[in-house]
């Protein structure tokens, strides 16, 4: 095991030809839009749905085991201040959609099995955390903790296949972070699914007191035909096919709807992991009754909020409680999202709503 990285391809050292070659995926070029504005001439830009928006994902590939629904609980607080995490890269097959698959890059606990987003952490302000990478895949990967105040320099390399690398840190700021892959091109590890969440408590407990916790994460997927990578060039457009929480969409509906109470407070860590859309996350029939948007302060307290805004990367703490039984949808109320997948349902009773909302 290297403490720190010795040997490396810093970020934006990466050529795109290595791996996306070896891929067979053409290099990122800029196109013809990008060309016209070098030369200061202008293109109009075709912002229309692209024809590859409705082409045949050929037959359904399945994946290594059916989908099964990502828990949408969030862990409970740390009880340990120190907290040694291992992530090994797997690189599997993913159902995001009924008949859909991609093949994802994810990080995973060493065995358990892989799932996308990669698990989300929480630890406690002032805890150590002891981190390895054990690139157990075929291209380089690195790790990148937002919440972590540490060289990019010196930690945040890339990892070649086979190697590993450990560093460690503080969880000085409280708040919801995205740790992701940081190997070039990043729209492209990110979107294959290397990200997940953590959350970093703060010290004084009476600032999130008991509630019914879940952690949902936004992303907005590409794939390419079934079983197959992301789509390069509908990353490049920031074009989406699906826009999911936790991973697939339309996820908590029907019987998967996630279950509250009536009076109860609900805390939910929510994230916006990109790679490129905004998230607007909004439960219809509620107001959240506080926001803590980034890091958890009291004077970053918002009380009487309809939609969180976050920009990719960005996570919150949002609660509500709802006065009436029934099922309230959250949604990004971006629509053009909604209608991608970014859609589920709190339920007091079960009640059976259609995914469309
Ligand atoms: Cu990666």
């Amino acid at each position: 095991m290297r403490e720190g990285l010795t040997r490396r391809q810093v970020i934006g050292g990466l050529a795109v030809g290595g791996p996306l070659a070896a891929l067979g995926l053409a290099a990122c070029g800029g196109d013809d839009g990008d060309a016209a504005a070098a030369a200061g001439t202008s293109v109009a830009r075709d912002h229309s749905v692209p024809q590859e928006a409705s082409f045949d994902p050929g037959p359904p590939v399945a994946p290594r085991e059916p989908h099964t629904t990502f828990p949408a609980e969030a862990p409970p607080r740390s009880t340990t201040r120190r907290h040694e995490i291992v992530f090994e890269v797997d690189e599997h097959l993913r159902e995001i959609a009924p008949d859909r698959t991609m093949l994802a890059w994810g990080f995973n606990i060493p065995g358990r099995p892989g799932r996308v987003p990669s698990p989300v952490l929480r630890v406690t302000e002032g805890d150590r955390i002891d981190f390895t990478l054990r690139n157990t895949g075929s291209l380089q990967h690195s790790m990148d903790f937002h919440a972590a105040k540490i060289s990019w320099s010196r930690h945040y390399g890339a990892v070649d296949p086979g190697e590993e690398a450990s560093f460690s840190w503080i969880a000085k700021v409280p708040g919801v972070f995205m740790y992701h892959c940081g190997v070039p091109p990043v729209l492209l590890h990110v979107g294959q699914g290397q990200h997940g969440m953590i959350i970093v408590d703060p010290k004084d407990e009476s600032l999130l007191p008991p509630a019914r916790e879940f952690a949902i994460c936004q992303t907005d997927l590409y794939p390419g035909r079934n079983g197959e990578i992301s789509d390069y060039a509908r990353l490049q457009k920031g074009d989406p096919e699906f826009v999911v929480f936790n991973g697939y969409a339309n996820q908590y509906t029907g019987e998967n709807a996630l279950r509250i109470e009536k009076g109860e407070r609900v805390r939910v860590f929510v994230q916006n992991a990109g790679p490129s859309r905004w998230s607007a996350f909004h439960v219809i029939g509620a107001l959240f009754d506080r926001v803590f948007v980034e890091g958890i302060y009291r004077e970053n307290l918002t009380r009487g909020s309809q939609t969180l805004n976050l920009a990719p990367s960005q996570g919150a703490v949002v609660e509500f409680t709802v006065e009436e039984e029934g099922s309230y949808p959250f949604v990004s109320h971006d629509f053009h999202d909604h209608a991608k997948g970014a859609f589920g349902l709190f339920t007091t009773n079960g009640e059976k709503t259609a995914a469309s909302g």
